[in-house]
């Protein structure tokens, strides 16, 4: 049977940071990123821009490239929405692990540096945050959509038999060779529950750390209460998916670039 890529040895970190209208919050997040990572660790930052980039937040990503020079790569997306925008990241990504994150300071660029270093420790592994462990907390989210995400959490992780406590929250650290052996399918918002369920369905292991979610306070949203529907549509296929079927195929098993003997 086909397997997903087995990754023996943490590296370096692409840090994927799609931006539509963050230019403080975009510059914060990266301040605190080259303050907590070691720069042996960091391959690159991965900003992903499209049309819908406003100018400000554009210019503030010129300026990061021009200030940190190769650590930067801006990457015009051709796919659409937020998903289209991590699927290209995915396959652009250098450095053996990638973490998915935002730009707007809703997933806590503090919580970085844990991540790397849980990576560090378990390459095989996904490590993803969770809004639902002690210690962590979600700031300004209103009382009815903490009531939905908690069902929806509890459904899913009854579904695939799993204690992960958080299966959308959108930041989390993979083995790119992973990422990059599987067929993804959807493009908008939904997408960030994909790269959970599709793992999980491969039989990947995922830890969690606590992280706390907190409500952007520059710009708007992209989600729109609609595509909420798309995250029961892949939730369930996946389920019911062949591995074979979710994997592309050749991808597998793990071809490890060895390493020379050195005898
Ligand atoms: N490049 C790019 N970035 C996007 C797109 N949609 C959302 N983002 C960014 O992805 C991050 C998460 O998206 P957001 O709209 O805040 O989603 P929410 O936090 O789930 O409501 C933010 O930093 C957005 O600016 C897109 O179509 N393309
Ligand atoms: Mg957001």
């Amino acid at each position: 049977m086909e397997d997903y890529p087995h990754v023996q040895r943490f590296e370096s970190v692409t840090i994927v940071l799609p931006v539509i209208n963050e230019t403080t919050s975009l510059r914060q997040t990266v301040d605190i990123i080259l303050r907590d990572v070691k720069r042996e660790h960091l391959k690159e930052l991965l900003i992903v821009v499209c049309q819908k980039t406003t100018p400000e937040a554009a210019a503030v990503a010129a300026r990061l490239r021009q200030e940190l020079g190769n650590l930067v790569v801006v990457h015009h997306q051709r796919l659409p929405f937020l998903g289209g925008a991590m699927r290209e990241a995915f396959d652009l990504a250098r450095g053996s692990h990638l973490i998915m994150m935002a730009s707007d300071l809703e997933t806590d660029p503090n919580d970085v540096a844990t991540m790397i270093s849980e990576a560090q420790k378990n390459p095989a592994c996904i490590i993803t945050a969770s809004r639902w462990q002690a210690g962590a907390q979600f700031q300004g989210y209103s009382r009815i959509k903490l009531v939905c995400n908690w069902i929806f959490q509890r459904s899913f992780s009854i579904l695939y038999a799993t204690k992960l406590s958080d299966l959308t929250f959108a930041y989390r650290i993979f083995p790119t060779r992973l990422v990059q052996s599987i067929r993804w399918e959807d493009l908008r918002h939904s997408f960030l529950f994909e790269t959970l369920v599709k793992p999980l369905r491969l039989g990947v292991p995922v830890i969690e750390i606590p992280s706390t979610w907190r409500a952007r306070t520059e710009g708007a949203s992209q989600n729109t209460f609609f595509s909420n529907f798309a995250y029961f549509k892949i939730g369930l296929r996946t389920r019911f998916a062949s591995r074979q079927s979710i994997l592309v195929s050749g991808a597998g098993p793990s071809p490890e670039p060895r390493q020379p003997s050195l005898k």
